[in-house]
């Protein structure tokens, strides 16, 4: 598969402007935001992971087949970066969801051994409340034994249906593009 990175952007002027549809990825910092990238487009360095939270701390565009951004946004919830800073990540990320008009789809993504955490929950609202079309993802499943996935499936449904993911095994990258390919809009 094509894909390509071509900018890191802090701010919105430094966005593409060739209007090719977005799918952003969304959930705290460290969650698997990068690798699920990697995975969907089956290139492990493509998209920078690292075990340190907090490393995305841009936006960073990647074009897949010439045909739609992927759009790797900052983790939300690190304790330890600076309240100025999150202000900061908080005003580019929401500046980002609430101008962005080639936003086609945004997915939430959350730590299956964690499932819903409060800021998690105040995302999905506002996503919900702003008419944007979201998919939850369930990521490091392969973390969890299999009564513990049961578990964390069942109680993340009660906010929504997840897609279980894992980096490692590849688990959901197919469930993943077809719910991206029945999304008409992008
Ligand atoms: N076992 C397992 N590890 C994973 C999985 N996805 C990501 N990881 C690991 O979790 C860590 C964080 O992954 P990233 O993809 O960098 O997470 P991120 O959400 O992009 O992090 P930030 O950009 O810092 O917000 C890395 O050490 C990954 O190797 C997964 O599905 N299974
Ligand atoms: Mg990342």
């Amino acid at each position: 598969m094509l894909a390509e990175f071509v900018r890191s952007a802090s701010s919105s002027e430094q966005f593409p402007a060739d209007g090719l549809p977005e799918i952003a990825f969304l959930g705290r910092s460290n969650v698997g935001k990068s690798s699920l990238i990697n995975a969907l487009v089956g290139n492990r360095g493509l998209a920078f992971t690292s075990s340190t939270p907090g490393r995305t701390q841009a936006l960073n565009f990647y074009r897949i087949e010439n045909k739609r951004y992927f759009v790797d946004l900052p983790g939300y919830g690190y304790a330890r970066v600076p309240r100025a800073a999150m202000e900061d990540w908080a005003k580019l990320i929401e500046h980002y969801l609430q101008e962005r008009k080639t936003l086609g789809l945004s997915f939430l993504i959350l730590d299956a051994r964690r499932g819903w955490m409060d800021k998690d929950l105040d995302l999905k609202s506002w996503l919900e409340a702003h008419g944007h079309p979201y998919l939850v993802v369930a990521s490091k499943i392969d973390k969890l034994n299999q009564s513990e996935q049961s578990q964390s499936m069942k109680a993340i449904r009660r906010h929504a249906e997840p897609l279980p993911f894992s980096a490692v095994t590849g688990r959901g990258v197919r469930e993943i593009w077809q719910a991206i390919s029945k999304t008409h809009h992008i």
